[in-house]
């Protein structure tokens, strides 16, 4: 594929990017409700322009085993939420200390740490409750709400964001980065695909499929963040870049160098889009976004 009809394909989810928008517009809480604050920081870290990667797995990981998108919101918009609220906390003064995300000033610059820690706390919150609230069968609600609890928390996400500043300025270790990766990053990628799957009632045999695709991807979105956070410019990321070897932050090109990131990143591209392999024509747009992926450049 190349680089041209990666941004067509990009550009063509359009309409899903909006349609998870709307969904999540309707399901935060309005900007001036009381307390206005808290709803404004939610709504302006929400609204302040990111990608939409992981909703759009999720809905694209139903729509490949024959879901609906309307089954996959729940999730989808849930995943948003989590992400939106590990940067707020990510760029607190007491974790990274950045000022700028996404292009804009981050929550706590805009609005104030205490105000920044709550509106992260009840975006955390709230993904749960969408999933309850808006999930028809209760046994699937049950199964989504596991799923995003593993992934957002000691065994995932928030696990891998402490591993990740133990291991700052330690001696560069293979086994230790992927610790690291497979929970920071890794974990609420793979709850993407694996919820949107669920969500569409997959059977285990394509559910194994797309988790084996989940997990390389989620390794080769990390690879990528960590390239680029080498090689392009804080104008290109929307946020300061060049920290992580200032900070001695275990990271793929400290282990192996640019180069050889770079090609265990494509290397790890081929089996997460053989994984899906099977499931044939409606599982095409992962493959794609498989490849944007580990192409990106913001
Ligand atoms: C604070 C509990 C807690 C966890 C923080 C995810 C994370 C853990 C920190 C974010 C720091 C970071 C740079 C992680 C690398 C990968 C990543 C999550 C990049 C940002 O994701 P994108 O590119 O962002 O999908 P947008 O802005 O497009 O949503």
């Amino acid at each position: 594929m190349t680089d041209s009809d990666l941004d067509q394909f990009w550009k063509g989810l359009g309409d899903l990017r909006r349609a998870i928008d709307d969904r999540l517009d309707a399901w935060l809480p309005a900007a001036d409700e009381p307390p206005d604050r808290l709803h404004k920081a939610m709504r302006y870290s929400m609204f302040a322009g990111g990608k939409r990667v992981r909703p759009i797995l999720c809905l694209l990981a139903c729509r490949a085993v024959g879901g609906t998108d309307e089954r996959a919101m729940p999730p989808a918009c849930a995943i948003e939420c989590i992400h939106t609220y590990s940067l707020i906390h990510d760029d607190l003064p007491a974790m990274d200390n950045d000022d700028f995300r996404r292009g804009k000033p981050s929550c706590h610059k805009q609005f104030d740490p205490a105000t920044a820690i709550l509106a992260g706390d009840a975006l955390l919150t709230i993904a749960f409750g969408m999933i309850g609230r808006h999930t028809t069968d209760p046994e699937v609600a049950s199964r989504l709400v596991v799923e995003l609890a593993d992934a957002a928390g000691w065994a995932g996400m928030v696990g891998g964001q402490m591993a990740d500043l133990q291991a700052e300025g330690n001696t560069p270790d293979g086994d230790a980065l992927h610790f690291i990766h497979q929970r920071k990053t890794g974990a609420l990628i793979r709850a993407a695909v694996r919820t949107g799957a669920i969500a569409g009632g997959a059977p285990d045999g394509p559910l194994d499929m797309l988790d084996t695709y989940a997990r390389s991807i989620g390794l080769t979105f990390q690879i990528a963040d960590d390239i680029l956070d080498e090689t392009a410019t804080s104008e290109e990321m929307g946020k300061t870049v060049g920290k992580d070897k200032a900070a001695g932050k275990l990271t793929f090109p400290a282990v192996y160098g640019i180069e050889e990131s770079r090609d265990r990143a494509f290397r790890i591209t081929d089996q997460a889009k053989r994984a899906v392999e099977p499931l044939g024509e409606p599982a095409e747009p992962l493959r794609k976004l498989a490849d944007f992926i580990v192409k990106r450049t913001a």
